[in-house]
């Protein structure tokens, strides 16, 4: 088995029953279909957005592809990582990491948040100021948590260190993406229906579907065990389809409704009778 728990995840430890290992399968296939299905849904549909704010759908695309890699690998790590013996599936030498899920919101953080910047229509001072702000915060954000939960089976004091360090960056992206999006209200062409509201329920949208990741960071203080890592897997698979495909699926929306305010008409790729 395992040499040393120093710098692994608290799934390497335990041991799962048929049952067990298969929903976490299962919900992990979940996650990198849904990706696959929200790459097609953003490519297919970027015509119908006005152009500059299409780049919103390529952004999505962009997390489609990288959530899709990401995904499938864990998803094939969760079947190298255990093997099945006297009814039980028990660890083994290979490492099941949910640090590969850090390093893919370095790439998809700055992606969601960029792609919050074109829906709003800012300026292009605005656009860089508030970008780069994000950007920083965002990797800090994901960078200081990924070190702490290298510690969540050995450790106690660096993990609520980092995840603390993490919380105030966290904090601090959500305040400049309010600011940002009270605004915008500015800014925005015409406003001919509820798009100001639209912009906060968004805001609020980000608040819960983000906070999703650090109850999963928690996960192994709320329940060390095998119902534990099935929740995990679960709660990590809802913010992926949340944050990621659902998201971009409402600012698709919403980068639809500015368009026809612009009296964009799409480029009609049938002849009319
Ligand atoms: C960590 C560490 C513990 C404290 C906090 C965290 C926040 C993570 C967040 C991640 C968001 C990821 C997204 C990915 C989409 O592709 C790093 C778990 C606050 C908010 C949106």
């Amino acid at each position: 088995a395992i040499q040393t728990s120093a710098g692994i995840n608290f799934e390497n430890l335990l041991t799962y029953t048929p049952f067990q290992h298969g929903i976490v399968g299962h919900v992990l296939t979940l996650g990198y279909a849904a990706q696959a299905a929200g790459f097609v849904y953003f490519i297919t549909t970027s015509n119908n957005i006005a152009p500059r704010y299409r780049l919103s759908s390529s952004l999505s695309a962009v997390v489609m592809v990288s959530a899709f890699l990401e995904l499938l690998q864990l998803s094939q790590d969760w079947r190298s990582a255990f093997v099945y013996t006297d009814g039980l599936w028990r660890p083994t030498n290979d490492a099941f990491s949910n640090g590969f899920r850090y390093m893919n919101w370095s790439i998809d953080v700055p992606m969601l948040l960029l792609q919050l910047v074109v829906i709003l229509g800012l300026t292009r001072k605005q656009a860089f100021s508030y970008g780069t702000q994000f950007i920083i915060g965002g990797l800090l954000m994901i960078y200081t948590g990924y070190i702490g939960q290298f510690y969540e089976v050995t450790n106690p004091i660096p993990f609520w260190i980092w995840g603390a360090i993490s919380t105030v960056f966290y904090i601090y992206v959500l305040f400049v993406i309010g600011q940002m999006i009270n605004k915008s209200a500015d800014n925005l062409p015409k406003q001919p229906d509820n798009l100001p509201k639209a912009m906060r329920n968004v805001f609020w949208y980000i608040l819960v579907t983000w906070t999703l990741y650090p109850i999963a960071y928690l996960m192994p203080v709320i329940s060390f065990s095998a119902w534990g890592v099935v929740a995990r897997q679960i709660i990590y698979t809802v913010a992926d389809i949340t944050t990621k495909v659902i998201y971009g699926a409402i600012l698709s929306y919403i980068a639809r409704k500015h368009s026809e305010a612009l009296e964009y008409e799409p480029a009609v790729a049938t002849s009319r009778r």
